[in-house]
């Protein structure tokens, strides 16, 4: 198998040893972005599809997220020493909303903002809308990104915009997550919809500089 097939067939099958080898097969020809975007996310798109057709169960699926969990560790230790940029570009405080747990997406999210240099609060996954709204003020930041991966979080995650629009902290709040549509966003009341990492920074840049 190529390096990439490889890797979505680790994952696929929940092997961790082999989806760390996969990686740093991969990383010798290819950056960790293109890496997350052409083969972490199809693979793990194929096994939520699956999960969902009721080929697989929920061991599967955990089993999966784990050896995906062990790609991104491996990806990370490249990105982090990518870029360097001093951390003195505003706050970004991120978070996962109250009632979802998906982490893998958000997680990637902080490390490219990290790499533009930007200071990242992350409050985790599961996050009360409170909280949030409280880091936001407490920190002073200029941008709160939040994420949702199931329809029946995004909830929690308008909730959250309209917590923070009440505190009456003038900032900007950008959403992504693969369950959101640029509509959706702005329905909610979100300021900005990204659909990955990259769109993250390049909004992160117009907002905060
Ligand atoms: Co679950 N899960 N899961 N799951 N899981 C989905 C989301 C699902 C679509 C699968 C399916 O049925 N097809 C489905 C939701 C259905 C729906 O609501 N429409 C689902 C379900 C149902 C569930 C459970 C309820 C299953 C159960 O218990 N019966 C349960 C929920 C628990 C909970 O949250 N309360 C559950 C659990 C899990 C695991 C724990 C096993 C694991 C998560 C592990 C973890 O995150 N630590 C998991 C996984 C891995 C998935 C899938 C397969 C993959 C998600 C992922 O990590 N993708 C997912 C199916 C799918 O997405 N196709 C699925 C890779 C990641 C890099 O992409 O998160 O989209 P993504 O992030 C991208 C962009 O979206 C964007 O940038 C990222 C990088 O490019 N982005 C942002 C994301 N957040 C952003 C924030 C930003 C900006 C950009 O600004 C702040």
């Amino acid at each position: 198998l190529a390096p990439g097939e490889s890797l979505e067939y680790a994952i696929s099958r929940g092997l961790k040893d082999e989806t760390r080898q996969a990686v740093k097969s991969l990383l010798s020809s290819t950056d960790g972005l293109t890496i997350v975007n052409e083969h972490l996310i199809p693979a793990l798109d194929r096994v939520g599809d699956r999960f969902e057709r009721g080929e697989i169960f929920l061991p599967q699926l955990i089993h999966s997220a784990a050896a995906a969990q062990q790609a991104f560790e491996e990806i990370k230790t490249v990105l982090s020493k990518a870029g360097g940029a001093p951390m003195s570009k505003g706050k970004i405080v991120l978070a996962t909303v109250r009632g979802d747990i998906h982490d893998i997406g958000k997680n990637i999210v902080k490390i490219i903002l990290e790499n533009y240099g930007y200071k990242i609060i992350d409050l985790g996954r599961d996050v009360e809308p409170n909280l949030v709204a409280k880091t936001a003020i407490k920190e002073g930041a200029g941008l709160v990104g939040l994420s949702a991966l199931m329809t029946t979080t995004l909830k929690s995650m308008e909730e959250t915009i309209t917590i923070l629009r009440k505190s009456g902290h003038g900032c900007k709040i950008m959403v992504g997550g693969a369950v959101l549509t640029p509509e959706y966003a702005a329905r909610i009341g979100a300021d900005y919809y990204a659909k990955d990492a990259k769109q993250a920074a390049d909004i992160a840049k117009e907002v905060l500089g």
